[in-house]
């Protein structure tokens, strides 16, 4: 039997034609994809998408060729600054912002710029980002300008008490923000399960049967600089209310949370790693408990998949990332499709 990643690596039938939000023409002979790259000048990856003053701008991973081998902790993902993206309207130009933030900016970090996000809140603009630290741990970083497209300031230390990767900061209607962060295996997250960093953790296979790892929510200060709590667990629990085991790869958190408000429900979603699945799970509070309930995404081309969701005129639009231009893992490019829900709010499962 295949796995879904095999799948994907024999799954060379007919190509369709990208164009732009799912509808697709076909041609014999290669792939298929339902959307086209949003820029090919450059790799970008991760796109994390929020609308500022009515425009959409796209805070993406910046992916190079380092030349780093490939291991089992992510090394080959070598990332040195961001490039922030921006369009008028899906489908529109998209216009590259240039460097926005450059690691050698950033007092404090060792290697690795991981998935950003970004956020706004009184005149300023707040870039939240992953990067190894001087001793090889992933601690979150903030930086911040007065344009959405920076240059932005990183601040001289990262987040106090933040770890792991993928901060995703999401601004509730009563004004409050959280970041939702995470990831498990090269993402460090088990290597903190026991409260502390213990660095011989690699993976989060030792406890199949037990609740699977969880990603971490806190909320943050007013100034948005800092956490105002010790970051909670974010449960994820199956129809029976009982919490998805470490075995459950189809299923459990891996790493890439985002989160969005719709009809006043807490929509959470996440990539599953290893099965590379776009799954989500619905709540009643930022903060959870989130009941599972499906996939967003099918496997895309290439290992990792990570997406951001937001609302744009009236319709929800989906950015997320595979490796059309490269075939590489590590070389990746950002789309858009439109998000479809059903009458009661479930999303559609779409076919990258
Ligand atoms: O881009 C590096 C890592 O790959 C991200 O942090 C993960 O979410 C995965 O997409």
């Amino acid at each position: 039997m295949f796995t879904p990643y095999q799948f994907i690596s024999c799954a060379v039938t007919l190509v369709l034609l990208n164009t732009g939000t799912g509808t697709c023409q076909k041609a014999a002979g290669s792939q298929s994809y339902a959307a086209k790259p949003l820029v090919s000048h450059i790799y970008t990856a991760d796109p994390s998408a929020h609308v500022f003053n009515g425009k959409i701008y796209i805070y993406p991973s910046h992916d190079i060729d380092a030349g780093v081998p490939e291991d089992d902790q992510g090394a080959h993902f070598a990332m040195r600054d961001y490039h922030i993206l921006s369009m008028d309207k899906i489908n529109g130009k998209v216009t590259d912002h240039g460097v926005a933030l450059d690691i050698k900016n950033i007092p404090w970090a060792g290697r690795q710029l991981w998935a950003p996000d970004a956020a706004y809140k009184n005149g300023t603009y707040y870039l939240y980002f992953p990067v190894k630290d001087k001793q090889d741990v992933f601690r979150m970083g903030v930086a911040t300008s007065k344009s959405p497209t920076g240059p932005f300031k990183a601040e001289p230390k990262p987040i106090e008490g933040s770890y792991s990767i993928d901060p995703a900061v999401f601004t509730d209607t009563d004004g409050k923000s959280y970041m939702y962060f995470g990831g498990i295996w090269g993402g460090q997250l088990q290597r903190w399960s026991a409260g502390t960093y213990k660095p011989n953790l690699k993976t989060d296979l030792e406890k199949p049967n037990e609740p699977a790892l969880s990603a971490k929510v806190a909320r943050l200060s007013n100034n948005m600089l800092h956490f105002d709590e010790p970051p909670k667990d974010v449960k994820i629990l199956d129809k029976n209310g009982k919490p998805l085991l470490g075995k459950d790869n189809d299923r459990r958190f891996f790493e890439g949370a985002w989160m969005h408000k719709y009809n006043g429900k807490y929509y959470f979603s996440y990539s599953t790693g290893d099965t590379h699945y776009l799954a989500y799970a619905t709540g009643n509070s930022p903060y959870g408990p989130f009941t599972y309930q499906g996939v967003i995404m099918n496997p895309v081309k290439g290992w990792t998949t990570h997406h951001s969701i937001v609302e744009f005129n009236g319709k929800w639009y989906i950015f997320y990332h595979d490796v059309e231009l490269s075939g590489k893992t590590h070389l990746r490019n950002v789309k858009v499709l439109e998000l479809k829900r059903k009458p009661d709010g479930s999303i559609e499962t779409i076919n990258p």
